[in-house]
């Protein structure tokens, strides 16, 4: 029996799991990560609105409904997952939950991050036309994405591409009828300098009564951060409910994570004793930013929505087409606090760190 206990402890606290920078990351690694994508983007497990969906697609509409959600006893639809507090949590839990994913059909498989001050326009390297497609967002013009992505799918496609597979926007989840993959934004408020980031990881400013709402309203909203980010990319990234179509988002907002993993090792590095908790605003604390307390959702003690545990008395503000495509998260409650800590998630989620 104790050894079975210590068994399991050890494994609860191995934590294999590192996400990479994806300039830098062994060529295989990247590939992995594309190829669970394609693979989850080539499952279909269902119909939405007459069209097949995928389980990749499943996740898209994760995000496009967090954009209004009505919690129990709440008359109207809410952001739960951005423009406030509850931004970094959210985000935390749906891409690990989507890192998972990936990893039921490539195990080991991590999300890269794309280290935004890397002083390059585009990760060349990890763009490349072998690797995934041959425009970032050098143009200024929206322009198709190739190499894998292409229209008419990747000319030389490597051996695990699924025959006949081409990388196609559902309808329920498309923007301006676009059903396939555009970058480029004549946006130019990029890239942050490492300066710019390594100022927020130390963010420690007290409005509000916590250091954190200053950190995290930097990190979503400055120039040259999260918002800029995805509008500096164009096509479905700049779209704020169904940019996971683009698989860049992934690393996006895992860079995004890693700043509030950094600034989190920062905070309880600065005060000896203190915990996690500390270092993020206590649930009746108001927003300096709008003098409201936040919506349910994302204050530390809320349960974050669509891991609600079967509570009754959700809804959500999207078409019908794309509610139909949620995954089932049965039996799964997952509140903000649960997220505070990356290498240690609990609730079944192995932790995971960056390089
Ligand atoms: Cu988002």
């Amino acid at each position: 029996m104790a050894a079975t206990n210590m068994a399991k402890r050890e494994e609860d606290t191995t934590m294999a799991d590192v996400r990479k920078n994806a300039n830098t990351m062994p060529a295989a690694e990247f590939e992995n990560f594309i190829r669970a994508c394609v693979i989850l983007k080539s499952t279909i497990v269902g119909n939405a609105g007459g069209q097949p969906f995928s389980v990749y697609d499943q996740w898209v509409a994760v995000h496009g409904c967090i954009m209004g959600v009505r919690t129990p006893g709440s008359a109207v639809f809410r952001n739960l997952g951005h423009q406030n507090i509850g931004f970094l949590p959210w985000h935390r839990e749906y891409l690990r939950r989507f890192e998972l994913a990936l990893q039921s059909v490539v195990p080991g498989v991590t999300i890269p991050y794309w280290e935004w001050p890397s002083g390059v326009p585009e990760p060349i390297p990890l763009f490349t036309n072998a690797r995934a497609h041959p425009i970032f967002f050098t143009s200024s013009v929206l322009n198709a994405v190739g190499g894998l992505f292409a229209l008419n799918g990747p000319a030389a496609p490597p051996a695990w591409w699924p025959p006949g597979f081409r990388w196609r926007i559902h309808p329920a989840l498309q923007v301006g009828g676009s059903n396939i993959l555009r970058r480029g934004s004549a946006a130019n408020t990029w890239p942050p300098t490492a300066a710019i980031i390594t100022s927020i990881e130390n963010s420690n400013v007290g409005a509000g009564g916590n250091p954190y709402w200053t950190f995290w309203n930097r990190l979503e909203s400055d120039p040259r951060t999260h918002n800029t980010g995805h509008n500096i990319v164009g096509g479905y990234m700049a779209n704020p409910v169904f940019s996971p179509n683009d698989p860049l988002f992934w690393l996006h907002h895992s860079y995004v994570d890693r700043v509030w993993a950094r600034w989190q090792l920062n905070r309880l590095a600065a005060q000896p004793g203190s915990s996690r908790t500390t270092h993020y605003p206590a649930p009746a604390q108001v927003n300096p930013f709008n003098g409201q307390v936040p919506p349910d959702g994302h204050r530390l003690n809320d349960i974050m929505w669509p891991w609600v545990g079967g509570l009754a008395g959700y809804s959500v503000n999207a078409a019908a087409a794309v509610q139909a495509m949620l995954p089932s998260f049965a039996g799964i409650q997952r509140r903000v606090r649960n997220t505070l800590d990356n290498t240690n998630m609990g609730g079944g989620l192995a932790g995971y760190s960056y390089t």
